[in-house]
């Protein structure tokens, strides 16, 4: 509109060249093609880097210039979860690398060293790189040494860079990734917190959490089978005093990246919408979105705004890689509750159902079962079957480091009342089981009847090689009450 009237007003008084130049108005150039018109004549400016779980700070600039990154390659070797070591390969001497983040039309300068104390050559294979290999092709660098290249960032988006040297897989299964994120010319809108994750998996020969340090297996890495899937490298690199903190109101942004090498994520946060996903890093927005997929080497820049406080936890939605690989991370939100948004816990009572006391009694007495040891115990077999056996297994044996086992459980046998509050009230933090340690949570089971749980607990306290007197429905009763739980 002011465009037109502008046009009119001078089309009265000067030449019609004149004109023509105003009926155009003089766009920017666009950033590409105005750094490529005078390249030597560009600010150099150094990278500032965003070191994970910080995303590298926006760029903030109106024109182009020459950005100089510096990535140093270093082998280390720290835990991948606790008590578990094993020997990362990384730019910058953690996982992920380093986050890049520049302009579009930016010509940027990267230079790649090698660490004369590593025992490997590296190289870098940027995506966000138009050129041979995305960079490899020009840094193939042994150790003790360094190389350079130079390339202009055409396209917007956010990009993973990875080693590329062979065997490939293997550079990136021990953890050479990072993101690099080319903003539009105008960046990306304002949030109040950017974040920076990347997913990888690692292919230990031990399995998950066992001690030590583990080397790193091919066979598992070909299988694609993983003993581990993170979030920035390491088993709980973002939980507890380390998840990610947020306001209520804020608006937050993740730059998710996914290194693979294998497996394709499916990034969810729990409780959570995103508002905006930029799909796989590129310019293309989804809005109101529960979960996004991002294959190995691709990325996604996540946006929600946070309503409500509580601890919001990102997850693979492959959901075994979250419980029992690792794949796991959160985000802890405060401030205050809006019970309209989120109302909390509204009910928690006892339900029966058609298990009423009543019903167990009618069903005795028309099939005559009995209240002997042995009629208790095989309904204590059958609710052991149908409920605790998912975990303990069968025979009660558990499973290494995850379920604790209740055959010939010292940790079971010692102590009755404590065996009745762990069904009703479930059990989580360390525990000690036949000298084995465990830090897992098991859910509470104060839905089963006082006769249930007696006859549950009469069974596996005489199965599997243990010996213990009956469980009966009294005690359980009295359990309950000192719980605070209703009859
Ligand atoms: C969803 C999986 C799961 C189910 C189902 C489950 N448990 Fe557990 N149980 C666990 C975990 C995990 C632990 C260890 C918790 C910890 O590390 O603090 C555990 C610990 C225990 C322990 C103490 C440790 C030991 O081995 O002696 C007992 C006793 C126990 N469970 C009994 C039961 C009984 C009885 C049932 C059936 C009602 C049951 N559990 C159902 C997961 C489960
Ligand atoms: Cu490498």
């Amino acid at each position: 509109m002011r465009g037109a009237l502008r046009v009119s007003a001078v089309v009265s008084c000067v030449s019609l060249l004149a004109a023509a130049a105003v009926a155009a108005p003089k766009a920017k150039p666009d950033a590409v093609a105005e750094a490529a018109a005078h390249p030597e004549r560009l600010p150099v400016l150094e990278a500032q880097l965003g070191i994970a779980p910080q995303a590298a700070p926006p760029v903030r600039r109106n024109h182009p210039a020459k950005v100089v990154v510096k990535l140093e390659v270093k082998e280390v070797t720290a835990e991948l979860a606790d008590l578990v070591q094993y020997t990362f390969w990384t730019f910058g001497g953690s996982v992920p690398g380093p986050m890049i983040r520049v302009r579009r039309g930016d010509l940027v300068e990267l230079h790649l060293m090698n660490d004369p104390n590593n025992a490997m050559p590296h190289n870098i294979d940027l995506h966000a790189v138009t050129g041979p290999g995305g960079g490899a092709a020009s840094t193939f660098t042994a150790p003790g040494h360094q190389t350079q290249f130079t390339f202009q960032a055409l396209h917007e988006g956010v990009y993973v860079y990875h080693c590329a040297v062979a065997p490939v897989g293997m550079h990136i299964a021990n953890g050479m990734y990072g993101l690099i994120a080319v903003e539009p010319e105008s960046g990306w809108p304002a949030v109040d917190r950017e974040y920076y994750v990347m997913q990888g998996e690692f292919y230990t020969r031990g399995d998950f959490h066992e001690p030590g340090l583990q080397p790193f297996d091919m066979r598992r890495a070909i299988h694609e089978d993983p003993a581990y899937v993170v979030f920035n490298g390491r088993d709980g690199a973002l939980v507890g005093d380390r998840a990610l903190p947020a306001k209520v109101g804020e608006t937050v942004r993740l730059f998710f990246g996914n290194g693979g090498p294998n497996l394709v994520s499916s990034f969810h946060v729990i409780g959570e919408i995103f508002d905006v996903v930029r799909v796989e890093g590129g310019r293309t927005e989804n809005r109101d979105v529960q979960t996004t997929a991002v294959p190995a080497g691709g990325s996604a820049v996540l946006e929600f705004r946070v309503e409500v406080p509580g601890t919001f936890v990102l997850v693979d939605h492959s959901i075994f890689r979250a419980f029992n690989k690792g794949a796991l991370a959160m985000l802890k939100v405060e401030g205050p509750a809006d019970k309209t948004i989120y109302s909390g816990q509204e009910v928690n009572e006892v339900y029966l159902g058609e298990k009423s006391e009543a019903a167990v009694k009618a069903v005795e007495a028309a099939t005559g079962t009995t209240d002997t040891l042995q009629g208790r115990v095989d309904r204590g077999k059958a609710v052991f079957q149908g409920i605790c056996s998912t975990c303990h297994q069968l025979e009660g044996q558990g499973l290494a480091s995850v379920f604790p086992p209740l055959a010939r459980s010292d940790f079971l046998m010692a102590d009755k009342e404590r065996s009745i509050g762990i069904v009703l009230q479930g059990l989580h933090g360390p525990v000690t089981v036949n000298g084995q340690s465990y830090n897992n949570v098991m859910p509470p089971f104060a839905n089963l009847s006082d006769r249930e749980v007696a006859d549950l607990l009469t069974f596996v306290r005489n199965s599997f090689g243990n010996r213990g007197e009956p469980v009966d429905v009294g005690e359980v009763a009295r359990v309950r009450a000192s719980l605070g739980g209703k009859p």
